[in-house]
């Protein structure tokens, strides 16, 4: 294994025993959620996921090195302060041996890396409303690394038709988990349906062992949120008008920031718990993929 990788203990054996293991980000701890509500979702998801029998797998860029694995006090140095690493940003955070979050797109890589297949997050980047130039990379790397991302879907900062169709052209399998709208994050509709739903852990484990067999590479499981924000688009709406001229990496940090302002915090609550709902699903396909990849190797 490269230098350049650290596998935690825990989670090097699970891998190597075939324990299910799940990947989670920490763009959504270093930019995403201020504190103390960042730290809540990420060791409320680290929870959920060993509740199901799974291993949390945190990743994070530290010591130049990339950490799949953080300790408590390694996720405690990225919500003290850290660049937001996306994946063209890995090999100058390595380097530099910068504290760096990262986001959707790094963690899938890092996950590929190490040999893990889930992933669960809040919601992924997209085509930006008002910005269609600016596409986050998350969807490129959907389109080239064989990693589930377990997600409420895209925030509806982004604009959601254009986001699918950019899945479509990069062949992303979106797989609404229990539904046939894709949810908005804050909402379980967006008036957008989703190509395939998929009804509990054994039908979603049994259609990503077959996508990937197939030739599929990333693959987006949306799961509709366990709650709604009142009055989500109009709060949205205003924030992507007052926030017209901001585009490139501040973009996503900057409008979930005026989305918790508007809202009196109450976004804050629901995306705590949209992201440990999306661990707890994970971790339940995780355990569901062993299974089924036990039962092809019988063959
Ligand atoms: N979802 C959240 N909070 C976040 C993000 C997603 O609930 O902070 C982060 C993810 O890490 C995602 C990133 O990959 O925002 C997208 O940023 P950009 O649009 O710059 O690619
Ligand atoms: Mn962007």
């Amino acid at each position: 294994m490269s230098d350049l990788l650290r596998v935690s203990a825990e989670v090097a054996e699970a891998l190597a025993r075939g324990h299910p293991v799940v990947a989670l980000e920490t763009s959504i701890v270093g930019q995403g959620l201020p504190g103390p509500h960042n730290l809540r979702a990420a060791r409320g998801c680290e929870s959920a996921i060993r509740e199901e029998g799974a291993v949390p797998a945190t990743i994070a860029v530290l010591d130049g090195q990339i950490v799949v694995g953080l300790s408590d006090d390694e996720l405690e140095r990225i919500a003290a302060g850290a660049i937001k690493v996306s994946s063209r940003d890995l090999g100058p955070t390595l380097v530099r041996r910068a504290v760096g979050a990262t986001t959707v797109a790094a963690t899938m890589r890092a996950a590929e890396m190490a040999g893990i297949r889930c992933f669960a997050t809040g919601g992924i980047g997209g085509v930006h409303r008002g910005h269609p130039e600016d596409q986050s990379a998350d969807l490129a790397e959907l389109g080239r690394t064989a990693v589930a991302v377990f997600c409420a879907g895209a925030k509806i900062i982004l604009d959601l038709p254009l986001t699918l169709e950019r899945l479509e052209s990069l062949s992303v399998p979106v797989l609404g988990y229990g539904c046939d709208e894709l949810p908005a994050f804050y909402t379980r509709h967006s008036g957008c349906p989703v190509p395939t739903r998929v009804d509990g852990p054994e039908e979603a484990a049994a259609v990503l062992s077959a996508a990937w067999a197939s030739g599929s590479r990333g693959v987006v499981v949306a799961i509709p949120p366990p709650g709604e924000l009142a009055g989500a688009e109009e709060i949205v709406l205003r924030a992507t008008r007052e926030l017209a001229d901001v585009s490139g990496p501040e973009a996503t940090p900057r409008l979930l920031a005026r989305v918790a302002e508007l809202s009196g915090g109450r976004s804050l609550a629901l995306n705590v718990d949209l992201v440990i709902n999306n661990a707890r699903v994970a971790a339940r396909v995780a355990g569901a993929l062993g299974v089924v990849g036990r039962r092809r190797s019988r063959r």
